[in-house]
Parts: C-alpha cells; sequence; structure tokens
C-alpha cells in the first residue's frame, strides 16, 4: 500500500470533501509502515475497504419555527465501521455539517472507538439545523422531526447515537422521547448521554473533559512534568471544555482561557467554579457568545473580540471545540509564547500544519482520538449499565474511566515510542486502533 496513491484515488473520487481527506491521509501516513508488514492486509484490501463508510442515510428533516414557519433541514447518519461492535458515535447539529464533515468524524470514531477496549464500532451523524438563536419548543421540535426518520437506522445492537457539537442532555432527552413513542419500547440502550433519572450514567456529561485530563496527567507523567500551577488555555466553552475546565481546576491547573466564535475571555487569575457553572447557563443560552462571561464577571474575565483562546499565554493548550480550530500561525503563537504541550479534545482540531509545528518543536502533542476517548469510553459504560438494568455509582464509573485513559495512553506508548524514547502520540493512537479494527475485519471474512 502506497499512501499517495491511496490518496490520488480517493482525491479523484471526493475532492471537495477536504476534512475527509485529512482525516484519511493523517491516519493511513502513520500507519504505511506496519500495514506494509502485513501482507494479508494488503491481499483482503483493507485499506480499500477501511476508508469508505458502510453506508450513509441522508433524510430531509422539516418542522415549524416559533413564527409559524416550516423549515427544512438535511439529516445524517454515516454509519462507517462495525468491526468491532455495533455503530457508536455522535450526533452533531451544525449550520456547517456537510457529508464530508461527518465521514470524517466517522472515520476517527472507528479508531478512537477501538482505543476505548470496549467493543464500539464507529458512526456519526447529525444535521446542518443551526442551534444559535433557537428557542427551546423550537428545538423540542426539531429534534422530534430529526428521530421521526432516524430512529428506523438506530438500534441498542445497532448504532447507537449520542451527543456531539450541539447536542447536549436536552437534545438527547427530546430524540429519546420520540424514539419510544415511535418504536413502543423502552429501550434506552439506543442512546447515551441520557438524563440520570432514566438510564443516563452518571458522569457521561463531564467524561470527556475529564477523560482527557487524566490523558494528560499521563502525557506529562511520561515527560517528568506534572499538571499542578500550570496555565491551561481551553476553546470553547460547551460540553466539553467545561468538564476540562473541572477537573484542571480540581488537578490544581489554573484555567486562564475560554473562547467562542466571538472571542477570547481571559482570566488571570484562573477561572473559578462561579464561573465554570455559568458556562452552563451559556450554553443553554443558545447564544453562543463567550462574551457572556464577561459580562457577568467584569472583574475576573477580560474579553477580546476577534481573537482566540491561543493568543493567551499559557503551558498546556486544550482545543475544545471544533476541527481546525488551531492552526499553524496558531501553533507558532503559543511556542513563541511558552506553551509546551497541547492535547487535543476537541477532533480533529489542530491542522496538520499546527501538528508539525508541535511536533518538531519538541512540544508534547496528543491527538483527539486518543485524548477526547473518555467521553465514547463512557458511553459504552452507559451501555453496559442499560443492558445488565442497573446503575453504576460515580466513583464505579471514574475509576473504570480511569483505567480506559491509562490503557489507551499504554497503547500509545507501545505504538508510537520514538528511538529516543520519546512518544509519538499521533502514530502510537493510529496504529492501536487501526490495527484492531484490520484484524477483526481480517477475521470477518470479505465484506
Ligand atoms: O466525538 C465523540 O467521541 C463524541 N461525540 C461522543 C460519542 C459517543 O457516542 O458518546
Amino acid at each position: 500500500m502506497k499512501v499517495s496513491e491511496v490518496m490520488a484515488k480517493l482525491e479523484a473520487k471526493y475532492g471537495h470533501e477536504k476534512e475527509y481527506l485529512q482525516a484519511v491521509r493523517e491516519v493511513l501516513e502513520s500507519i504505511e509502515e506496519v500495514y506494509n508488514q502485513h501482507p494479508e492486509f494488503e491481499k483482503a484490501k483493507i485499506v480499500e475497504r477501511i476508508v469508505e463508510p458502510d453506508r450513509i442515510f441522508t433524510f430531509r428533516v422539516t418542522w415549524v419555527d416559533d413564527a409559524g414557519n416550516v423549515q427544512t433541514n438535511l439529516g445524517y447518519r454515516v454509519q462507517f465501521n462495525s468491526a468491532i461492535g455495533p455503530y457508536k458515535g455522535g450526533l452533531r447539529f451544525h449550520k456547517a455539517v456537510t457529508p464530508s464533515m461527518l465521514k470524517f468524524l466517522g472515520f476517527e470514531q472507528t479508531f478512537k472507538n477501538a482505543l476505548t477496549t470496549l467493543p464500539m464500532g464507529g458512526a456519526k451523524g447529525g444535521s446542518d439545523f443551526d442551534p444559535v438563536g433557537k428557542s427551546d419548543a423550537e428545538i423540542m421540535r426539531f429534534c422530534q422531526a430529526f428521530m421521526w426518520e432516524l430512529w428506523q437506522c438506530i438500534g441498542p445492537d445497532q448504532d447507537i447515537p449520542a451527543g456531539d457539537v450541539g447536542v447536549g442532555g436536552r437534545e438527547i432527552g427530546y430524540m429519546y422521547g420520540m424514539y419510544k413513542k415511535l418504536a413502543r419500547e423502552y429501550n434506552t440502550g439506543v442512546l447515551t448521554g441520557k438524563g440520570a433519572t432514566w438510564g443516563g450514567s452518571i458522569l457521561r456529561p463531564e467524561a470527556t473533559g475529564f477523560g482527557a485530563l487524566y490523558f494528560t496527567q499521563h502525557v506529562l507523567a511520561k515527560a517528568g512534568k506534572d499538571i499542578k500551577g500550570k496555565k491551561v488555555a481551553l476553546s470553547g466553552f460547551g460540553n466539553v471544555a467545561w468538564g476540562a475546565a473541572i477537573k484542571a481546576t480540581e488537578l490544581g491547573a489554573k484555567v486562564v482561557a475560554i473562547s467562542g466564535p466571538d472571542g477570547v475571555c481571559e482570566i488571570a487569575e484562573g477561572i473559578t467554579p462561579e464561573m465554570i457553572d455559568y458556562m452552563l447557563v451559556m450554553r443553554a443560552s443558545n447564544r453562543n457568545k463567550v462574551q457572556d462571561m464577561a459580562d457577568k464577571f467584569p472583574a475576573a474575565a477580560k474579553f477580546t473580540a476577534g481573537k482566540k483562546a491561543w493568543s493567551v499565554k499559557c503551558d498546556i493548550a486544550l482545543p475544545c471545540a471544533f476541527q481546525n480550530e488551531l492552526n499553524g500561525d496558531d501553533a507558532k503563537e503559543l511556542i513563541a509564547n511558552g506553551t509546551w504541550c497541547c492535547c487535543e479534545v476537541s477532533n480533529m482540531g489542530c491542522t496538520p500544519e499546527a501538528i508539525h509545528e508541535f511536533q518538531s518543536r519538541g512540544i508534547l502533542f496528543a491527538p483527539g482520538k486518543a485524548v477526547n476517548a473518555g467521553g465514547v469510553a463512557t458511553s459504552g459504560l452507559e451501555m453496559t449499565q442499560n443492558a445488565s438494568h442497573i446503575s453504576w455509582s460515580a466513583k464505579e464509573v471514574d475509576d473504570k474511566l480511569h483505567f480506559i485513559m491509562e490503557s489507551i495512553h499504554e497503547a500509545c506508548v507501545k505504538f508510537g515510542t520514538r528511538e529516543d524514547g520519546s512518544v509519538d502520540y499521533v502514530k502510537g493512537a493510529n496504529i492501536a486502533g487501526f490495527m484492531k479494527v484490520a484484524q477483526a475485519m481480517l477475521e470477518q471474512g470479505t465484506l
């Protein structure tokens, strides 16, 4: 297998699908050498098969807004790969959602899920519905209309969606309500990220951010460093950034920046518990403005319009918002300001140029599919609880999350250790995830 040849074919076929091509190239470049030591993979054409989703559902979602206007959006579910378990992955509601975005996310999800140690295949879905400025009633009507189509594609042993950007506990609740009505069964295992009183796992809302900080601790420990007292810059203020802010603060770090599409809030003395709680209010408002934090806490937070979190001096950068949110110039600015670690919490949060910048300058860097896997891993734990009709305590879930993040770190070290003893986490995560899925595909025959 030659990456250049595979990519040339994919570019000819999917030239306009930029995010998808970016994600595939990153994985294939990491695994090329190891893959070519396995002629049985080449014979079974594993690469040609693994880069294509099993199937993509596209559907129209029509709903009525508060003014009585009929609105139409597009809905999708990309069922990417089911070699190691049923399809599993989140739903993204964002105005920029395209098949390319969901294909990249489904592809990433396949290898991320393989890293979690749990039996889950890869999927992603969502809609170009824009939640910004929508009322609660509009969100509910959209979620119901979306599920009216999606329900036929999913099931607790078939495909289990969850949240992602624009989809949190409230949206999962509205979607589950409609699913229950259509399926005429109380099948909680069909969605994860549910409310705690009706099958949701304790700690699932926090899990992506908590897991990311546990992983960051392992990265630092391996490099002989400690997170205590370090300055952390986060992007976003959604569910992921919220969990990361809680855990970073609890571990003794100082969260000195959060950001939004409108700019950055610099928090010189570090984020406080009141400010972290306010992140939830800001998300629920659907205003999508980080300036609201500075308006609420003017003495502690300073808002600058049009700037990213990466303009704030920090030791550790944690992208928590969206793909390609940290580019080569941002990486250079961070490094010039003394940043020595970047753990990607968003999916593909860094551009290839940013990753190159970090890795070539000896900055500790770990990719999203390893760092943020605690979210989907805790979804997997929610599925286990649902299937056995029990719920675990916070300690049980947190202990399992710790174990999973440690296992992922070990897998990265196993497959990504360089000759000088440092770890290439991109290579380690990609090889560990890919080999597991490839082996399962091989054993299940030509499908
Ligand atoms: O990107 C992700 O891993 C998620 N949005 C969570 C997926 C899940 O099924 O919990």
